[in-house]
């Protein structure tokens, strides 16, 4: 039988993809990254047709003798890693675990405070996403642009006069760590609980190079694992309160997910593993690499935010590009000379800008998994300046992006022992 259309076709898509978005671009889009081909080849296994409801040792189902194991293996490592004593690994995304955490907190007609929208609140935060679902209002804590962060006095006050029943902190737009000790204090003297999103920085975190918020008084944190830590898709939520975690733990499931992607799980294992040996030198080279792009653009002539506090100090820079024509045009102009970057909301903005706001984001984070270093990004700020500044073609940029990324194929910070590896039965797709 020959080959249906429509199964070339799949085929074909994923192929060009993979191509394109693995070998020929510069990703920096800052809540993504790659896994090692090791925690690939730990991904792609027989778990990821199985369930395994409930918790280790107390399935619904049988055939988990192993998923047990690799389960309270991944919840020994994170421990061990973030430094805390509870982790509960069940959420599927970051979104699960903020949805988990916030039923766990409020009921329906609750109150919530979170970070401003425009200063980079994700949407599992607010009244349009999650927070919205859950039937929690959300009130926006007062930002100061000054300091790019929360205003600690005005907010103190908010929160004795809102009394909410939590405060959410943390950001997808987070240049500087927001003030968990004073806002856990103020929170801590009404009643009210810390949740902090460490989506964007758990790797940093992980490297020992940005704030555990557990360590400054938060009572739970919620991430994701695939952005600056660099595991597969998924969620996670810790904390060292156990009655936090009891409640998490039944919360999970069966209220917010049923089979928690059990493939998930041995690769995660795999990247706290690379964290633990190569956490610190990664997320060194991610914040010397953000300082070196970051003035790099400044001086090609962007107008590279938050620059009198030295622009950033996470993987995330953000620029003002409303004098080239706005986040929208930017971002495509840039996509077509295959750098992928995001456009992006910035403090100013109003909310119904989000489709062609006046910022976009960058993040270091992949690029710096995959080799780059302090020059290459000067590079890189050169080959934007071309296409966005200079207006030239982006197809002859995209030529000299091809070429570029030629020197970046290969993941660091891992182990190089793929070649010995026997967990995965089938060759890894990427490498194909
Ligand atoms: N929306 C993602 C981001 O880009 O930050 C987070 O889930």
């Amino acid at each position: 039988m020959s080959i249906p259309p429509e199964l070339a076709k799949v085929i074909e898509l994923t192929k060009n993809h993979n191509r394109w978005r693995r070998f020929e671009c510069i990703n920096l889009i800052a809540s993504e990254n790659t896994m090692s081909p090791l925690a690939e080849a730990a991904y792609f296994t027989d778990m990821m047709h199985r369930y395994a409801e409930g918790k280790p040792g107390k399935r619904y189902y049988q055939g988990n003798i192993y998923t047990d194991e690799v389960e309270l293996l991944v919840m020994e490592l994170m421990s061990k890693l973030l430094k805390v004593k509870y982790i509960e690994p069940r959420a599927i995304s970051g979104t699960v675990a903020n949805a988990v955490v916030f039923r766990v907190l409020a009921n329906p007609g609750d109150k919530a405070l979170i970070a401003p929208v425009q200063a980079g609140a994700h949407v599992s935060h607010t009244k349009f996403g999650t927070l919205g679902a859950l039937g929690i209002e959300h009130i926006e804590l007062p930002f100061d642009l000054d300091s790019w962060n929360i205003d600690v006095d005005k907010a103190v006050k908010m929160i004795e006069e809102v009394r909410p029943k939590f405060v959410t902190l943390g950001a997808s737009v987070y240049l500087f760590p927001h003030p968990t000790k004073e806002i856990s204090n103020a929170a801590h003297a009404v009643g009210a609980r810390v949740v902090h999103d460490v989506a964007h920085v758990l790797g940093l975190i992980a490297g020992n190079r940005w704030p555990n918020p557990i360590h400054q008084g938060a009572d739970v944190a919620t991430s994701s694992t695939h952005k600056t830590f660099p595991g597969p898709q998924g969620g996670v939520i810790f904390t060292d309160d156990e009655e936090m975690y009891k409640q998490v733990s039944k919360y999970v499931f069966p209220w917010f997910v049923s089979n928690h992607h059990l493939h998930r799980l041995p690769a995660t294992a795999v990247t706290a593993i690379e964290m633990i040996y190569f956490g610190e030198e990664y997320a060194d080279q991610i914040i010397r690499n953000s300082k070196a792009f970051a003035e790099a653009l400044a001086e090609e002539g962007f107008k590279v935010l938050a620059e009198h506090l030295g622009y950033t100090k996470s993987h995330t820079i953000v620029v003002d590009v409303r004098q080239h024509g706005g986040g929208a045009k930017v971002a495509k102009a840039l996509e077509d000379a295959n750098i992928i970057v995001n456009k992006n909301l910035l403090p100013w903005d109003p909310p119904e800008a989000v489709r062609d706001p006046s910022g976009i984001r960058l993040g270091t984070q992949e690029m710096t998994r995959f080799g780059m270093r302090e020059d290459d990004f000067r590079y890189l700020a050169r080959l934007i300046r071309e296409v966005v500044i200079d207006g030239k073609d982006p197809r002859e940029i995209k030529k000299k992006v091809v070429e570029f990324r030629k020197n970046f194929l290969e993941v660091k910070y891992t182990f190089d022992i793929i070649k010995d590896f026997e967990g995965s039965p089938i060759k890894i797709p990427m490498l194909l």
